[in-house]
C-alpha cells in the first residue's frame, strides 16, 4: 500500500478535509474548516498544516470559548450534518475551550476540539503554561476535557491518528452519541513525520442512519394513544435534528394530539399550527402546561426531559400518566420509565401515524386545545403591545423584533431572562427560526453563536437578542463577524444587571442581592450605589460595528428598519425595565431555599418552597402495569 510521509498535523488536516456525511441520499463535506488562536503549542504543528491546506479554511476568533460557541451554533443550525474544528494552543487557550465543550456536549452538538498539549518527550518540561504534577507526567490541563467530551484521546505517537480519527468521526456523526470530541495534540508530536497509509486521505462518507422503530413497540404505543383521553406530545430538539418537523405536523394534524415544545424543540411546528400549544415547562404557556398537568399519555420525542421541561418533575400530575419516548439515544428513551422507542424521530412518527389511522383526540379535548391557542395569541399580543415606560418592557422589544424578522430569519439567545420570554413569546414560522442554547444556558453564547448561525445559512438574517450581562461577558466575536463579512443584527436589552437571577433572588427571599450592576457604596459596603455607566453604543462602535440607542418602541422599530440597510454587524441598545417581567404560567422550578435563616423573607420563601416541592414525582419508578406485563400465550 502506498504511504504518505507527512507530519502528524498534516495527516490530521488531510484526513479531516476528506470526511463527508450523507443522510437521505444528500451528501456534504462534514468539516467546513478550523477556528483557533495560535500560540507556541500549535503554531508550528497544526498551524503550519492549516497554512499549507488553503482548501480547509482557518478562521481566527477572539476567544477560544467564542470559537467553540460559533462552531456549536453552526452545527446546530446545520442539524448536526456539518461542523467545525476548534484548535488552541496549550494552557489557557485550551482551557478557554472547556466551557464551550460543555455547552456542545450538553446540547448534543458535534464539535471537534484540537487543543495543543505538553511535550510527549518530556525532556524540556516544564514548558510555558504547563501545570506540573509531582505524581505523574501523564497529565495536563487537557485532562479537564474528559468529563465534557463524548470522546477523548491524546495522540502520543503520530501513528495513533490512524486509530483515533475514525473513533472521533463515529461519535461526531452519531445522532445518539454526538457532542464535543477532544483530541489533545502534544506540541512535539504535531510536527513529527510518519508514513501514513494513502487510504487515510481518500474521501470517506459517513452515513447518518434513520433507525426504524420496533414494530411491536409502535403497536403498543398506538394502543396506549388510542386509549388516551388527553395525550400530549413533547417535541424536543431531536425533532428538528432528525428533520421530522413535517412528519410531526402531519401526525399532529391527523391525530389532533397537541404539541408542547421544549427550548431545543421550539420551531418543530410553526407557531400557528392548530395543534401547537407553544412552549412547555417552567417557561411554558398556560395551555401547554395545563395539558401537561392533565395528560394521561405523554409522547416525548427527541427530548432529554430536563428540569425546565418537566418543571422539576411537577409538570405531569395525572396519577395515571404514562410516557412513550421516541429517541435516537437509548439513554433518553428510557427516562420516565417510558415505553422506549429507540429510533429515528421521523421514521418512528411515520410508523406511528400509520398505526393510528382513524384515531382522533376526543372532541372536548380538541375544543380546549383551540381555546388555549386563541387565548395564548391574545396574551402574546397583550405583552407585545404593553406600552410601558420608557424604559420599555423586554416583552415589547421581542414583539418589535418578531414583527421585523422575516419568516425565514433566526432569533438566537442563551441566557438571562430572554430565554424564558422568547420561549413563550417568539412566533417561530420555520424550523431553525428559533435558536436557543438552553442545555448549558451559557452567557456569552449569543453573539458568537449568532455568527455560527449566519455562517450556516447566510440567506437567513440573524437577530441576536442579548442581555447586558451576556454582552459584557463576551461580545468580542463582533470583531470576527466583521472580519468574515457576516452581518449580525444585535439587540442588547440593557437592564443594568441580571433581571433573571435578580428575580430568582427575590423569589427565594434574597431581594436581588448581588445581581445589579451598581457602584459599591459606603456606608453599607454593598453594591447598592448608582448604576454603573456602561455605554454599549460606544463599546460596540469600538469593535467596528454600527450602533444606535433606542428608548421608545418607535425608536426600536426605526432602528430595526435601519439595520436592514446596513452592510455590517449592527446593534441596537435598548434600556428595558427589569421589573416589568413576562409572567410565568402554571409552572414551577426547584431552586432550594435555605432551610434556616435570620431573614424573615427567606423563612417565608422556604415555607412556600416546602408546599411546592411535594408535587415532585418519581416517574422513573412508576412504570404502569401494561408496560411491565408480558404476554404468556
Ligand atoms: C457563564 C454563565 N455564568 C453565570 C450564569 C448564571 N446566570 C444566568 S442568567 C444570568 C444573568 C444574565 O444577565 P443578562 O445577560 O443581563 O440577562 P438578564 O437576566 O438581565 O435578562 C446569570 C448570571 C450563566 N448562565 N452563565
Ligand atoms: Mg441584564
Amino acid at each position: 500500500m502506498s504511504k504518505r510521509h507527512v507530519t502528524m498535523a498534516q495527516a490530521l488536516v488531510g484526513f479531516l478535509k476528506n470526511q463527508y456525511v450523507e443522510r437521505d441520499g444528500v451528501e456534504n463535506r462534514f468539516f467546513e474548516g478550523a477556528w483557533g488562536i495560535f500560540g507556541h503549542g500549535i503554531i508550528a504543528g497544526l498551524g503550519q498544516a492549516l497554512q499549507q491546506n488553503p482548501d480547509f479554511p482557518y478562521y481566527l476568533c477572539r476567544n477560544e470559548q467564542g470559537a467553540v460557541h460559533i462552531a456549536t451554533a453552526f452545527a446546530k443550525a446545520r442539524k448536526r450534518k456539518a461542523a467545525f474544528v476548534c484548535t488552541s494552543s496549550i494552557g489557557p487557550g485550551a482551557t478557554n475551550m472547556i466551557t464551550g465543550a460543555a455547552t456542545a456536549t450538553v446540547n448534543r452538538i458535534p464539535v471537534l476540539l484540537l487543543p495543543g498539549d505538553i511535550f510527549a518527550r518530556r525532556n524540556v518540561a516544564p514548558v510555558l503554561q504547563q501545570i506540573e504534577s509531582e505524581h505523574t507526567q501523564d497529565t495536563s490541563v487537557n485532562d479537564a476535557f474528559k468529563p465534557v467530551s463524548r470522546y477523548w484521546d491524546r495522540i502520543y505517537r503520530p501513528d495513533q491518528l490512524i486509530c483515533s480519527l475514525p473513533e472521533a468521526m463515529r461519535v461526531l456523526v452519531s445522532p445518539s452519541q454526538t457532542g464535543a470530541v477532544t483530541l489533545a495534540l502534544p506540541q512535539d508530536v504535531q510536527a513529527e513525520a510518519a508514513d501514513y497509509p494513502e487510504d487515510m486521505f481518500q474521501k470517506r462518507v459517513w452515513h447518518i442512519a434513520r433507525p426504524e422503530p420496533e414494530s411491536g413497540l409502535v403497536e403498543r404505543a398506538a394502543e396506549w394513544l388510542r386509549a388516551a383521553r388527553n395525550p400530549l406530545i413533547v417535541a424536543g430538539g431531536g425533532v428538528i435534528y432528525s428533520e421530522a418537523t413535517e412528519a410531526l405536523a402531519r401526525f399532529a394534524a391527523q391525530t389532533g394530539i397537541p404539541v408542547g415544545e421544549t427550548q431545543a424543540g421550539k420551531g418543530s411546528l410553526p407557531f400557528d399550527h392548530p395543534q401547537n400549544l407553544g412552549a412547555v415547562g417552567v417557561t411554558g404557556t398556560p395551555g401547554a402546561n395545563i395539558a401537561a398537568r392533565e395528560a394521561d399519555v405523554v409522547l416525548a420525542i427527541g427530548t432529554r426531559l430536563s428540569d425546565f421541561t418537566t418543571a422539576s418533575k411537577t409538570a405531569f400530575q395525572n396519577p395515571q400518566v404514562r410516557f412513550i419516548s421516541i429517541n435516537a439515544a437509548e439513554f433518553d428513551a428510557y427516562k420516565h420509565a417510558a415505553l422506549p422507542i429507540v429510533a429515528d424521530a421521523r421514521a418512528a412518527l411515520d410508523r406511528l401515524a400509520s398505526a393510528l389511522k382513524g384515531y382522533g383526540v376526543p372532541a372536548r379535548y380538541a375544543q380546549s386545545i383551540a381555546q388555549w391557542k386563541a387565548r395564548w395569541e391574545e396574551e402574546t399580543d397583550r405583552i407585545f403591545d404593553l406600552r410601558h415606560g420608557p424604559p420599555i418592557s423586554q416583552g415589547e422589544v421581542i414583539g418589535c423584533v418578531s414583527r421585523a424578522a422575516r419568516a425565514e430569519d433566526v432569533v438566537i439567545n442563551a441566557a438571562g431572562s430572554l430565554p424564558g420570554d422568547l420561549h413563550k413569546l417568539w412566533r417561530t414560522r420555520q424550523p431553525g427560526g428559533y435558536h436557543m442554547e438552553y442545555g448549558n444556558s451559557c452567557m456569552g453564547y449569543e453573539i458568537a453563536g449568532g455568527l455560527g448561525v449566519k455562517m450556516a445559512d447566510a440567506a437567513r438574517d440573524v437577530y441576536v437578542m442579548v442581555g447586558d450581562g451576556s454582552y459584557l461577558m463576551m461580545s468580542s466575536e463582533i470583531v470576527t463577524s466583521i472580519q468574515e463579512g457576516y452581518k449580525l443584527n444585535v439587540v442588547v436589552c440593557d437592564n443594568h444587571g441580571f433581571s433573571s437571577i435578580g428575580g430568582l433572588s427575590q423569589a427565594v427571599g434574597s431581594g436581588g442581592f448581588g445581581t445589579d450592576y451598581r457602584y459599591r457604596r459606603a456606608p453599607s459596603g454593598q453594591l447598592d450605589g448608582a448604576y454603573l455607566p456602561v455605554d454599549f453604543v460606544k463599546l460596540t462602535e469600538g469593535l467596528g460595528a454600527i450602533a444606535v440607542r433606542a428608548r421608545t418602541r418607535e425608536e426600536v422599530e426605526q432602528a430595526l428598519e435601519a439595520m436592514r440597510g446596513h452592510d455590517r454587524t449592527s446593534v441596537v441598545v435598548v434600556e428595558v425595565d427589569k421589573e416589568m417581567r413576562v409572567p410565568g404560567y402554571e409552572s414551577w422550578w426547584d431552586v432550594p431555599v435555605s432551610e434556616v435563616s435570620e431573614i424573615e423573607a427567606i423563612r417565608r420563601a422556604r415555607a412556600e418552597y416546602e408546599t411546592a416541592v411535594v408535587k415532585e414525582r418519581h416517574h422513573e419508578i412508576a412504570a404502569p402495569a401494561e408496560y411491565v406485563e408480558t404476554k404468556t400465550t
